[in-house]
């Protein structure tokens, strides 16, 4: 009895010492911020700092604000007064993109990334192994394998078209529908199918919910809630021996995940067996047997290749980094179709005016107005409107546009120390005024045919937006969803007309990690997009 009272009592002695130390290195951090003379809003309390504000609002709105009073490079405070960077600065950003080797993902985000995938996974790779697993991985989403796959999106965009409309004439001559939940699930077949040949018979409203899918519920519905607790777990890292909300029902879910990785890795393994002899032709029969097959290559050096771990890690990856992210892109897409009918009805006449139900990837690409209205959903709607780095190094960030210190002092430059938590506002640059003129909040597809010199300076990976972020982390699959969407919206506005369920202004929308819409009167319903769904007259 008394050495366990023994035991308690140092664990909890060293635990109170070692947060206690903790707490002072903050606070001295803090008093000696380089950021102290940037501009920023004052921070109503010590404890939560500005973090109750950016709760409270929606998107990147309030940062917008701020943007506007004190310039596009400024400070703000979050949780026990710290200091964190904003910076919707162009050089600022490409410098932070570019120079993976002193910007890495947050502490926060890596552990809670691999507490859903294990560790090994593509998202929480960094530095030479992440450089490797990219040289890996980058060929199987290259075009070659896109084209093959568009099949599969087709085959997919077309079972929810029938779907749809099987429920127009069950309801009348007007389906009202959940947008939302349906992409979701129709994408969730997709990287089911496409990423390692599994069928989550998502769409297939008759079968059971399988345990796949319901492990990611579990994981999608518990992780990603963002709570102090987690954030302190995040930053402390003996808090994470601590139980958190949720943990069991992850821990369960994971399991879960793990036991299905192994299958589908030896699955991938037998086949790739069997079609050995032919290494000459690109077999594309998933995503997870085509990395597999490129991790054999000769040309990878032994240290580079990948464990077992590592591939049933990029299972889970492929699913929270590829599934709600198309999914919301293009309830977006169909939401922006509904407010915006001039541009429904011209993409249609387009989609119509193509001879055939199923065009390959190169004639799908080929669609200019299509192509047009993708781009400006995804620059409108960037369904991961943020992300954050933290500096591993001190560093001297550029800026193309200079801050006043405070002192009259024009500076062009913030000296960043080792530690510090950096926000990339991806959808903040994207809507940006001073980057794309003053229709910046106006949702115009015609833009994309004249695009401001000024946003050649964004370093995204794809059409001068953060959408798909820049640099060595970006997106690895962003062509694949570009090539999803223009599928799904291809068979669904040929074939459909919609017009959003209640009224324009009740839809709002809301973030975690990726914002998705809600309905303003019936937030406690979740995410959701009403829609009214008929067919199309082609008179
Ligand atoms: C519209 C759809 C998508 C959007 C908006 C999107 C956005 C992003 C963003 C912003 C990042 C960078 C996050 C950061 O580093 O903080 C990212 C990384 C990533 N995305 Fe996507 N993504 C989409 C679709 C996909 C798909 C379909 C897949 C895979 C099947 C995928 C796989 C990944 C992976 C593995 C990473 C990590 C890359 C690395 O760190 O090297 N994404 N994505
Ligand atoms: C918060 O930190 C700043 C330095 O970044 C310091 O000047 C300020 O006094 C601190 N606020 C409180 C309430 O301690
Ligand atoms: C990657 O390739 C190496 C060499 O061929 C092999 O030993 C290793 O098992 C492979 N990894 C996987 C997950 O198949
Ligand atoms: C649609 C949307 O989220 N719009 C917001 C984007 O961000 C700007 C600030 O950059 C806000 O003002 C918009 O309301």
């Amino acid at each position: 009895m008394l050495v366990v009272l023994q035991v308690l009592f140092t664990a909890g002695g060293s635990l109170a010492v070692y947060g206690f130390i903790l707490f002072v290195r903050l606070l001295y951090r803090e008093y000696t911020s380089t950021l102290r003379n940037l501009p920023g809003p004052p921070s109503p309390s010590w404890f939560f700092g500005n973090f109750k504000q950016i709760q409270a609002t929606e998107n990147a709105i309030f940062y917008d604000k701020w943007v506007g009073e004190y310039g596009p490079t400024m400070r703000f405070k979050f949780l026990l007064n710290t200091t964190r960077l904003y910076t919707i600065d162009p050089k600022a950003l490409s410098h932070i993109l570019h120079n993976t080797h002193i910007y890495e993902k947050p502490e926060l985000t890596i552990w809670n990334m691999n507490r859903i995938s294990g560790p090994g996974g593509l998202f929480t790779a960094e530095r030479d192994k992440h450089k490797a697993q990219r040289r890996i991985m980058n060929p199987a989403f290259g075009p070659a394998q896109l084209r093959e796959f568009t099949k599969t999106f087709f085959e997919k965009s077309d079972e929810l078209r029938d779907i749809w409309i099987s429920q127009i004439e069950a309801q009348g001559n007007v389906a009202r529908i959940d947008a939302m939940a349906w992409l979701s699930r129709m994408t969730l077949d997709v990287i089911g199918t496409t990423g390692f040949n599994y069928d989550f018979h998502a769409l297939k409203t008759d079968s059971d919910v399988n345990e796949l899918r319901q492990a990611f519920s579990i994981i999608f519905n518990s992780a990603f809630r963002i709570t102090p607790w987690m954030i302190a777990q995040g930053m402390i890292p003996a808090f994470r021996l601590l139980p958190s909300a949720g943990g069991a029902a992850v821990r369960t879910a994971r399991r879960t995940m793990d036991r299905i990785g192994k299958q589908l890795l030896s699955e991938s393994k037998a086949f790739l067996k069997a079609t050995g002899e032919k290494t000459d032709t690109i077999d594309t029969r998933d995503l997870l047997s085509l990395l597999m097959r490129s991790n054999m290559s000769t040309d990878i050096p032994e240290n580079q290749q990948m464990s077992d771990e590592e591939v049933i890690a990029q299972v889970p990856t492929f699913i929270v980094a590829g599934h709600e992210s198309t999914s919301t892109a293009t309830t977006w897409a169909l939401y922006a179709l509904t407010q915006h009918k001039a541009v429904q009805e011209k993409l249609r006449q387009e989609l119509l005016s193509v001879p055939t139900e199923m065009p390959t990837m190169e004639e799908l690409n080929s669609l200019p107005y299509l192509d047009l209205v993708v781009r400006e959903c995804l620059r409108f709607h960037a369904p991961v409107p943020s992300t954050s780095r933290t500096a591993v190094k001190d560093d001297i960030l550029p800026l193309s546009i200079p801050f006043n210190d405070g002192n009259g002092k024009e500076c062009n430059y913030v000296r960043i120390t080792k530690g510090q938590l950096i926000v990339i506002p991806i959808l903040a640059v994207n809507l940006s005024k001073a980057l794309w003129g003053e229709d910046a909040l106006e949702f115009k597809p015609e833009r994309w045919e004249k695009i401001p010199d000024t946003v050649s300076s964004i370093p995204g990976v794809w059409g001068s937006m953060l959408t798909f972020f820049g640099g060595p982390h970006a997106c690895i699959g962003y062509r694949f969803s570009i090539v999803e969407m223009k599928a799904l919206l291809f068979s669904l506005v040929r074939a459909l007309e919609f017009d959003l369920a209640v009224p324009g202004e009740e839809i709002v929308a809301r973030t975690s990690i990726v914002q998705r819409p809600y309905v303003s009167s019936h937030l406690e319903v979740g995410s959701q997009l009403p829609l009214l769904i008929k067919l199309h007259s082609k008179t």
